[in-house]
């Protein structure tokens, strides 16, 4: 009968050994693979919302930045290319679709790469109807990214959308 609790506790003793061996290690690897997962995970986040410089939002509609207007641009006479004077054309709609009449609209823009401006002083005329406004004088002196910003003043309030544009 005294032999039993010896047997036991040499029964007891390599489990012991086993549990530090293995189970340690095992939670130390589970803790990285845990750290690595984590790590992995906030990189992935900071990817998909990082914004990426190769491939700059080109869309020639977009809500502006208050989302008071839609504000859609079209050059006229085809795509723009580098040199010529050009005329766009800016549609500005609110939202349920009804054109902004008599807004004021100020154009600016530039190479925001190059950090210089626009070469020429772009005029915006008035209305010319159903939420319709012609931008005349734009010049696209080189190839790259470019920046068309408009301010636009309208009795509901102002508001700003930038536009990218690619030559
Ligand atoms: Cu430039």
């Amino acid at each position: 009968m005294g032999g039993f609790p010896i047997a036991g506790r040499e029964r007891r003793l390599p489990r012991l050994v086993v549990e530090k061996i293995v189970r340690r290690p095992i939670a130390k690897i589970l803790a990285v693979l845990g750290f690595v997962a984590l790590a992995a995970a906030a990189m992935g986040i900071v990817y998909l919302t990082a914004p990426t410089a190769a491939t700059p939002d080109l869309a020639r509609s977009k809500a502006t930045e208050k989302r008071l207007f839609v504000a859609t641009i079209a050059p006229e006479g085809g795509e723009p290319t580098v040199g010529p004077l050009a005329s766009w054309t800016l549609e500005l709609r609110y939202p349920d679709g009804r054109p902004v009449e008599n807004a004021r609209v100020a154009v600016d823009g530039g190479m925001p790469e190059h950090d210089h401006g626009l070469p020429t002083r772009p005029t915006v005329s008035a209305a010319e109807g159903d939420g319709r406004y012609r931008i005349d004088g734009l010049k696209f002196s080189m190839p790259g990214r470019w920046v068309l910003r408009f301010d636009i003043a309208a009795d509901d309030g102002t508001d700003r959308v930038t536009f990218n544009i690619l030559l």
